[in-house]
């Protein structure tokens, strides 16, 4: 018996030091995997038409799709690009070709057949990743019509990586891209990296950060460019370059880098002319200046239009573009942060050259967990405004916590500025309907890095993703992405998928809620931004404090944002102004991004402001629990691997939550005196703890 017993207990504690599951994918491949359940082409065999880098690319996505799986079907898919023969033999209409962009696609079947065409072979590519993509989400393809554009044009990932490798709000480990091993040794991530990028329609990336570094324009560094260049150029992706302002100072030693002086100007015509040289299809320049010490044609008492121009001359002759960004605030002190871009760019409307586009975030402070839309869009009907959207979770609890921002994108672009009357939405704005311009462009801030996973957390893929699909179509909906997302990703088990999405759809929400909720903002600690810091209020500029932002005093919290007090609302349409300027009608997720309003201010539902303040951050935490219980009932249909990484970060996820509710309620107790509501359980620390850590290697720092 003892024996036994001993066996038994060494069989357990066997059992409890066995090595965890590493099994299944591991996220590398991430939308991509082809093997959530084995499909066979819908099609008895393929016939991709044309021998170009863009067709190879193709067949071999149909292989890695695939492998030698057909369906029972006799007829064939043909790729290929359109002509008059398949127009006709597949009913296409006489005016097809006329319907369809550079970019765009159609997909018909007929009888057993289906075709994948376009003008060219961009196009083809993505239609085959669209085809790829009702399949592997299981849609019917018995009767297949489809033809689509894209309703922006210029839809690019913004890297924040520097040229060591360092990645500004970066938490997926060191940058892809290797400046000191290219341009020969071109890794297989950079592949992969396009692939994924074709598969949704992002079609440019800028690989340097826009705090930018002179030196990537230099010969050494421009070959490396070029080598990236001609990796992802047959996956129909430009590449476009962030550069900094004194770069002709810096690199050549000119007195000045004033845009108004010829010898400035020739440096940058002469720069621009070496450039495609080696990048015929070079999309062009993203800019970030005068802003966080950045230089720029301020230093000069130049405009932006003054910089912005002299760029886009040099660049005008090869149809290069300038994002020229909006994120200015440095300029003006004493004015509240939220009306400066504004002040700054809308007596600037018109003054732009034809080749400029102004990049704009999507908010009027900076990327917080929400925000309202940036009252410039719609206020310059004569300059093409870029949205500029952030993917990496800076405010966001970053690659920790999940959140899924398909829906804060989805709010972004669908908000409605009114400046048109109703209906005058972001997206329209975006997508050049609203005000008749041509050139459009959209911006996601990356989330890549080094990790397996790309990402560093498994659903962070997600926004990757969510980001791509929404620059192609703004009118898919978040939850239709995150539903496409989890079937190539997860899995395809139904009951699963919709626990998944009910994680994914209310995600966001409770970071607002356990972080920033009722429309408080900038609450993070200072510079890296990690965990919870709303005492904060001895940094060089007022308006980095959080303090500055939420004016938390013994009468009540929020700032005002009214004509009363910074009349920020008066740079919205009539419409908003309207609403903004009472609490009553400003919309409850907003209250305190506009109004400072008493402890006891009556709320809708009839409970103090405190008392729903703090109901809002417990709400929050109870969202974490919420999924991390869903995630434990879809474990049978995850792969062992992924489902351990999400577990684990939403362990994290779940000390973080309670770490920035009890933070939080804590401190803001100092001002009300008010009691935490009956039912809550009391914060687990004390605001002096809280108040004491510090984390000196946080990562992603500026
Ligand atoms: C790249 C915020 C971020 C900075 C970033 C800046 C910008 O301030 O914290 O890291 O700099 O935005 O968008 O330029």
């Amino acid at each position: 018996m003892r024996i036994l017993a001993l066996f038994l207990s060494l069989a357990v504690s066997v059992a409890a030091v066995a090595v965890p599951d590493f099994s299944g994918e591991d996220g590398y491949k991430l939308w991509q995997r082809y093997d959530v359940f084995n499909a066979a082409l819908p099609a008895g065999s393929l016939n991709v038409v044309g021998d170009s880098d863009t067709t190879h690319i193709i067949r071999d996505e149909f292989r890695r799709a695939f492998g030698n799986r057909v369906s029972e079907k006799q007829g064939t898919l043909i790729v290929q690009q359109l002509n008059n023969e398949l127009a006709a033999r597949f009913k296409l209409g006489d005016n097809v070709s006329a319907q369809l962009s550079d970019e765009g696609f159609i997909i018909k079947s007929l009888g057993d057949d289906m075709l994948i065409s376009a003008k060219t072979d961009i196009g083809l590519l993505y239609g085959s990743y669209h085809l790829l993509r009702m399949v592997f989400t299981q849609q019917s393809l018995d009767t297949v019509n489809v033809l689509q554009n894209p309703k922006i044009k210029r839809r690019v990932l913004n890297h924040w990586d520097d040229l060591d490798r360092h990645t500004e709000r970066g938490y997926a480990g060191e940058s892809i891209f290797d400046w000191h091993r290219l341009p020969v040794d071109k890794d297989q991530r950079y592949y992969d990296y396009a692939r994924a990028n074709a598969s949704i329609g992002i079609n440019g990336m800028v690989p340097l950060n826009v705090n930018a570094n002179a030196l990537i324009l230099t010969p050494m560094y421009l070959q490396k460019v070029k080598a990236l260049a001609d990796i992802v150029r047959p996956y129909g992706i430009k590449m476009y370059l962030s550069i900094k302002f004194s770069s002709p100072q810096q690199l050549d030693g000119l007195p000045t880098s004033d845009p108004l002086d010829p010898a400035v100007q020739q440096w940058w015509q002469a720069k621009a002319a070496e450039i495609y040289q080696l990048i015929p299809d070079f999309g062009g320049f993203l800019v970030k200046a005068n802003s966080e010490g950045q230089p720029g044609p301020g230093d000069y008492d130049r405009t932006h239009a003054d910089g912005a121009n002299m760029l886009a001359k040099a660049l005008k002759p090869y149809k290069g573009v300038v994002f020229w960004r909006a994120f200015v605030y440095a300029n003006d002190a004493e004015k509240e942060r939220s009306l400066q871009a504004f002040d700054e760019f809308v007596p600037l409307d018109g003054e732009f050259m034809d080749n400029v586009i102004v990049q704009v975030k999507n908010g009027p402070i900076d990327f917080q967990p929400r925000e309202p839309f940036s009252p410039l869009f719609g206020a310059t009907p004569n300059t093409p405004l870029a949205m500029e959207l952030q993917i990496t979770q800076e405010y966001l609890g970053f690659s920790t916590h999940l959140a899924y921002l398909g829906t804060l994108f989805e709010e972004a672009m669908d908000a409605d500025t009114h400046a048109k009357g109703p209906g005058s939405t972001v997206a329209k704005v975006v997508d050049g309907s609203l005000f008749n311009h041509q050139l459009t462009g959209i911006a996601g801030v990356a989330n890549t890095g080094m990790q397996r996973n790309w990402t560093g957390h498994i659903f962070a893929q997600s926004n990757w993703y969510a980001f791509g699909r929404l620059a192609w179509d703004h009118t898919l909906s978040a939850e239709h992405i995150a539903n496409e997302w989890i079937k190539q990703t997860l899995t395809v088990e139904p009951d699963a998928v919709a626990q998944i999405e009910a994680m994914m759809m209310p995600s966001r929400e409770y970071i607002v809620e356990y972080m920033t909720p009722l429309g408080l903002h900038h609450l993070m600690d200072s510079g890296h931004h990690y965990g919870p810091g709303p005492w904060v209020d001895n940094l060089g500029r007022a308006d980095w404090n959080p303090v500055y932002y939420h004016r938390a005093d013994k009468q009540g919290i929020g700032i005002d944002r009214t004509a009363a007090g910074t009349n920020a609302v008066s740079q919205y349409a009539p419409y908003w102004q309207e609403r903004f300027a009472q609490p009553q009608s400003t919309p409850k997720e907003l209250l305190l991004w506009f109004h400072h309003l008493p402890w006891d201010y009556t709320m809708p539902n009839g409970e103090t402001l405190w008392n729903e303040l703090v109901r809002y951050y417990y709400r929050g935490v109870e969202g974490v629990t919420d999924m991390q219980s869903r995630w434990q009932q879809v474990k049978p249909y995850i792969d062992a691997n992924q489902f351990r990484q999400v577990d684990m970060a939403l362990q994290i996820q779940m000390q973080e939550a309670k770490w920035w509710r009890d933070a939080s309620v804590l401190y803001f107790q100092t001002f009300s005196e008010r009691p935490i509501p009956d039912g809550l359980p009391k914060p687990e620390g004390s605001l002096d703890y809280y108040q004491s850590l510090t984390f000196p290697y946080a990562p992603g720092q500026g």
